[in-house]
């Protein structure tokens, strides 16, 4: 007889969490997530309601034990650049330090990304006083490669920004792509060696079909939209990411970090609530996604809760598709 599959439960309820970025420090799986603010104001297409005001690192030693929430590592009134929404941040390990990166709206109401340090994986963090020059857009992720290198993924479209940066300077006005033409990549930058900056200018990723042409603007199923996640595999890169509109995360795959990455399919079908984002990290022998959805208020789409599961590759190292409700 099959025993009945057990739902997948918030990773912790007394905060609101969300855009987990989950990585293994010093044994441990630390948890870099947003944290939503309990408010009952009314949301738009811009993201207004997304009005988060500081992060919490949450830790677990295994997926057997309690959950730490290491409280308030970094607050918005300690960032001298940003004025506004603490979006999903990422953090990173070199060379003896923490880093943890993340967006937010600059003084003029454009979304930046800044860096703040630590000395622990737990924080507290201290940010740098300005965003990294030539910093835009949302959802910071970085690899540190098995080369040492360091890419920073980011970028997402309507209240994110993106569509704005097309011609390589903010255009308040600008809008996306036709539907027939080829969807707005993420961007990627090197990082220099500080982790502070970025090397050069970031470049756009190509996203494309089997085929090898180009996902399109109007393929709401599989363009780009927000949320990118690079973890690597058997020695390729997977590229994976939010398609926003139809509410999935999906993936790619590159051999090299800098793409093009073939679209390959679904990880994980929607979930309660509008966004979906997540992680992917692999502790001891086992793979896990970790990812968000609203059902710890009901479907509030700005009240949103840290879940996890384990995922699994096929022989041929796609990824089986995830039914967030099985
Ligand atoms: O949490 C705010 C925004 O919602 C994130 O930056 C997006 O990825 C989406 O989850």
């Amino acid at each position: 007889m099959s025993s009945k599959p057990v739902p997948k439960q918030p990773l912790v309820t007394h905060i609101y969490t969300a855009d987990p970025s989950a990585h293994v420090f010093e044994g441990k799986i630390y948890i870099y997530p947003s944290h939503d603010l309990d408010h009952d104001e009314p949301s738009n297409d811009n993201g207004d309601q997304y009005k988060m005001e500081d992060y919490h690192v949450l830790s677990l030693d295994n997926f057997d034990s309690p959950v730490v929430d290491h409280g308030q590592v970094l607050h918005l009134n300690d960032i001298p650049w940003a004025s506004k929404q603490l979006w999903a941040p990422d953090a990173a390990y070199r060379n003896g330090i923490y880093y943890l990166f993340f967006p937010a709206r600059d003084h003029d109401g454009i979304f930046r990304i800044g860096v703040a340090t630590s000395t622990s994986p737990a924080g507290p963090f201290k940010p740098e006083a300005s965003y990294i020059e030539g910093s835009f857009s949302i959802d910071p992720a970085v690899l540190v490669d098995d080369d040492n290198r360091a890419y920073v993924y980011f970028g997402g479209l309507w209240g994110g920004q993106l569509e704005k940066w097309q011609t390589g300077t903010f255009e308040p006005d600008a809008s996306g792509p036709a539907a027939d033409a080829p969807a707005l990549g993420p961007r990627v930058a090197l990082l220099s060696d500080d982790m502070l900056s970025f090397q050069g200018e970031p470049q756009e990723i190509s996203i494309i079909d089997e085929n090898g042409n180009p996902i399109v603007a109007g393929d709401e199923e599989r363009r780009y939209f927000e949320g990118p996640w690079v973890h690597k595999y058997n020695g390729l890169y997977y590229l994976s990411y939010s398609t926003g509109t139809t509410h999935k995360l999906v993936y790619a795959v590159s051999d090299n970090p800098l793409g093009p990455f073939t679209f390959k399919g679904t990880i994980l079908t929607p979930v309660i609530g509008w966004t979906t984002h997540h992680s992917i990290v692999q502790f001891e022998d086992k793979w896990y996604l970790f990812y968000h959805d609203s059902s710890l208020s009901e479907g509030v789409n700005h009240k949103r809760c840290v879940k996890f599961c384990e995922l699994h590759y096929n022989e041929d190292g796609t990824i089986q598709t995830i039914d967030p409700y099985k």
